[in-house]
């Protein structure tokens, strides 16, 4: 109980209002407690959490393993800078790259931060080893990307709400069809200035687009056979979210660049890292690259921990197992529906397409009414919602809250 007297949820939205910039526009429910898969409203309303902070939360609200290893490190030392050593970055650093099977490390914050690294490890190594002429490198990407909001990250978004009145955008980007092979070998033969192609191997905004089977396999082996290098965005799939440690585990595909973020810290501290093997983070060199909080002692402490309990609890095997009972019940449901067309997604990263206009409130509505029937989810484009929980959940948790979902969409038949 703060030393405020209890606010109520509409004045606390009338304080956002008031004084905070409109760049989000949530569902109205004020969350004041989060505890595994629960989270709990300002007047004490219980709910499932179906969206994990975007996936941030993968291992449940406050999780105690990794609670206790924020409390423990904030309360000894908390940022030194990259000025000086600390030793919890080392330790960190050597149980990451051991954990994703590359040989280093570059420790960032944020999962936009992450891929702008990302982007400017890969510009460098075209350079300066691939031997592509000074400002003249491209990287491929995918229309219906989503990898952040940086001013260059949505120079190559084709989602004009999240560029325009963003410019001038930065070039040397070129876009290509999500899935599709061809587009992706036309474009990698279409010049000797391509350094990497950046790609999300489901992609997750842009509604919960799962790839053809060996699409990731077959895009790394053009990548290699162009000397390109493949560079995947894991931040909202990875760490356990689609029923395998990565999305790419599915294909068996080794990265050239991974990036990672959200869930790396079980969503209790900001941290994003970009992994790499030597041959290409080694361009990087003192002094060309970092930030304030990069690599901090508590980001390295948490990290540990979250990861540790990903292991142990088994989140990646949980994912894929309530995945397939979410699709098959869903699924089943959907045959007989007129409201919602079809789920798809992998592990625990799931949508649902409703059956209606892209710029109907529909989808928005029925996750009002999942909100009255104690379930949060929120659309991702138009008709798609999203539903990723906690991956902690348990088979009779999933079947409640399927039984939620089915009895919501009732609600919404016509
Ligand atoms: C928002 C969703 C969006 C990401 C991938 C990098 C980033 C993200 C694949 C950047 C971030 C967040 C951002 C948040 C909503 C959410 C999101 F798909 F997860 F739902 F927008 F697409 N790569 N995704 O998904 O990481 O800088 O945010 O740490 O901006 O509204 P970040």
């Amino acid at each position: 109980m703060s030393v405020l007297e209890k606010i109520s949820s509409s004045a606390l939205i009338a304080l956002e209002d008031r004084y905070g910039a409109h760049n989000y526009h949530p569902l109205p429910v004020v969350l004041s407690k989060g505890e595994g898969v629960y989270v709990w409203d300002v007047e004490g309303k219980k709910y499932y959490d179906f969206l994990s902070a975007y996936s941030a939360v993968n291992q449940g609200h406050c999780h105690p393993r990794i609670i206790d290893a924020l409390v423990n490190q904030a309360k000894t030392l908390t940022l030194t800078s990259r000025a000086f050593y600390n030793d919890q970055l080392g330790p960190y650093e050597e149980f990451l790259t051991k954990y994703f099977g590359f040989d280093k490390v570059l420790p960032m914050n944020t999962g936009a931060e992450a891929v702008e690294t990302a982007l400017k490890l890969c510009r460098k190594w075209a350079y300066e080893v691939k031997g592509i002429d000074e400002q003249q490198a491209q990287i491929i990407v995918c229309e219906g990307n989503f990898h952040g909001r940086t001013t260059t990250i949505i120079s190559f978004s084709n989602d004009e709400n999240a560029r325009k009145n963003f410019g001038p955008y930065t070039a040397g980007f070129i876009k290509i069809a999500y899935d599709d092979l061809d587009a992706l070998e036309k474009a990698l033969a279409s010049s000797k200035n391509i350094a990497g192609f950046l790609v999300e191997p489901i992609q997750g905004e842009a509604g919960v687009y799962v790839p053809s089977e060996g699409y990731l396999a077959k895009a790394k082996a053009l990548c290699e056979k162009h000397n390109v290098l493949f560079i995947a965005d894991e931040v909202q799939t990875g760490i356990a979210r689609t029923g395998k440690l990565l999305a790419v585990n599915h294909e068996n595909v080794q990265p050239d660049v991974l990036i990672l973020g959200k869930a790396i810290s079980g969503g209790v501290y900001p941290v994003s890292a970009v992994l790499a093997n030597d041959n290409i983070m080694h361009v990087i060199k003192p002094g060309q690259h970092g930030s304030t909080f990069g690599g901090n002692p508590i980001a390295a402490a948490v990290a540990v921990a979250a990861l540790q309990v990903v292991t142990d609890e088994k989140l990646a095997q949980n994912a894929e197992y309530l995945g397939q009972i979410f699709r098959n019940k869903i699924g089943e449901y959907i045959q007989n529906s007129n409201i919602a067309t079809l789920v798809r997604g992998k592990g625990l990263l799931n949508a649902i397409v409703i059956n209606d206009s892209e710029d109907s409130s529909t989808a928005w509505d029925i996750c009002m009414a999942l909100r009255d029937n104690g379930l949060l989810a929120k659309p991702t484009h138009g008709n798609i919602i999203r539903f990723a929980p906690p991956l902690v959940m348990n088979e009779e948790q999933l079947l409640d809250c399927v039984s939620i979902i089915i009895k919501t969409l009732k609600q919404f038949e016509r």
